[in-house]
Formats: structure tokens, sequence, C-alpha cells
């Protein structure tokens, strides 16, 4: 399998994550975002991803997979063990109801193709981009900190013993909020996962500063 990556993209960081987990090998195709223009704009990258976005994973026999979500849930289905959704159907649930939150709701707004259209377009002030960011970030994070308040769960990660796609959501989301100076402190639970996930040797391995590419 080929991933197409950029050491700073939140959803190849999912990505990266997940088949960290499942101990999956993988080679890395580093396509820079900001480079050239944005090299995930060249034709040669449109044709394995038409909407220009990374991650793409591409399989042996030269399918390309896109959008993070739809990839981890793939790898689970074709790589069953270890296990990246809890086993109960209500947990399971939860848990990408949270990976959702995180990639369709908070990052869908929040990523360079949305800022670069807003700066381009609006007669915005200077720390506009910056308060769009945190202000949807806030709110999504809000909503997330108070749905795991409302669960049981006395394990380490999201979803108890195991990391699960949802921790494979938040830490890169995290990683972003702190990149950006997005204010964590309201989100004690959240940040006690993130933790605990950034811990774990397959997260590590997975973060932005580890890749071939980081500059
Ligand atoms: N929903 C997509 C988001 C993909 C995405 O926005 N990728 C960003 C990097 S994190 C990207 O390639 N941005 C380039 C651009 O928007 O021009 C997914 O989960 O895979």
């Amino acid at each position: 399998m080929k991933l197409y990556d950029y050491w700073r993209s939140t959803a190849a960081y999912r990505v990266r994550i997940a088949l960290n987990l499942k101990g999956i090998e993988a080679t890395h195709e580093y396509v820079h975002l900001v480079k050239d223009g944005g090299q995930n704009n060249l034709p040669e990258f449109k044709a394995i991803n038409p909407q220009g976005k990374i991650p793409a994973l591409v399989l042996d026999d030269g399918t390309a997979l896109n959008q993070s979500i739809a990839i981890m849930e793939y790898l689970e289905e074709v790589y069953p063990d270890p296990a990246i959704l809890p086993a109960d159907p209500v947990a399971r649930a939860q848990a990408r109801a949270f990976a959702m939150t995180v990639a369709c709701e908070l990052h869908a707004i929040n990523n360079l193709a949305v800022m670069k259209h807003l700066a381009a377009t609006f007669d915005l002030k200077e720390s506009s981009g910056l308060d769009w960011m945190t202000h949807w970030m806030s709110l999504g994070f809000e909503a997330l900190e108070t749905s795991v308040a409302r669960r049981d769960n006395d394990g380490p990660y999201l979803f108890g013993e195991l990391p699960s796609m949802a921790d494979a959501c938040l830490v890169p989301q995290f990683y972003n909020a702190r990149r950006w100076g997005v204010d964590l402190d309201a989100y004690p639970r959240l940040r006690s996962y993130d933790k605990a996930a950034r811990a774990h040797a397959a997260f590590a391995a997975a973060a932005p500063e580890a890749q071939a590419d980081a500059e």
C-alpha cells in the first residue's frame, strides 16, 4: 500500500495512526501542501484523488481510496484485528459519531482550502482566520467534552482499554488546535484521552514531528 501523505495534514495523521495500530506497513509518498502552490493541486496528484486532498491510500492493485474516515473503515473491514472500533453496536456508533464530529464538522471548515478562500474572497482583519478556527474548534470540543462526560468509561482511551478511530481523530485535531494556540483548558476529559493516546507507540510514530518530510 502507498499512503499519499503530508506531515502536518491532520487527516493523513489519522490514517497513519490507524495503519500503525493495525501494524500495516505502507510506503509514504509525500505531497507538499504549500510548495509549488500546493503539490496536491497538480494533475499527477489529482489523477489519484480528484479532490486534491491528502490523504489517499493506494492499494496494491492500484485502487485509490480517499477520505480518512472511509480509509479507516476500509482498514477495519479488511484487517479487523486489532479492532479500531468497539465491539458493542452502541459504542461503535458513538465512536463513529466522535470521529465524524472531528472530521466532518470541525476540521472540514477549518482546513487549508477553506482558510485560503476566506482570505482571498472577503475583506477580513488579520486575526479573522484565527478567530474563525478558534470559534469552530471550541464549539466542537465543547460538545465532544460534554458527550464523553455522559458515558461511563474507565479506560484510558475514549472508548475503553483500546485506542479507537475516535482517538485517531482526537489526537490530530488537538495537535492542530495547539498549533493555532486554541485554549484547551476547558476540556479536561479530552485532554486526558489525548495524553494517553499520544503515549501509545502507534500514535507517537504517527506524530507530525516523527515523519520523514517534517520540516
Ligand atoms: N475530509 C477529508 C479532508 C482532507 C483534507 O482536507 N486534507 C487536507 C490536509 S489535512 C488537504 O489536503 N488540504 C489541501 C487543500 O485543501 O488544499 C479527509 O478526512 O480525508
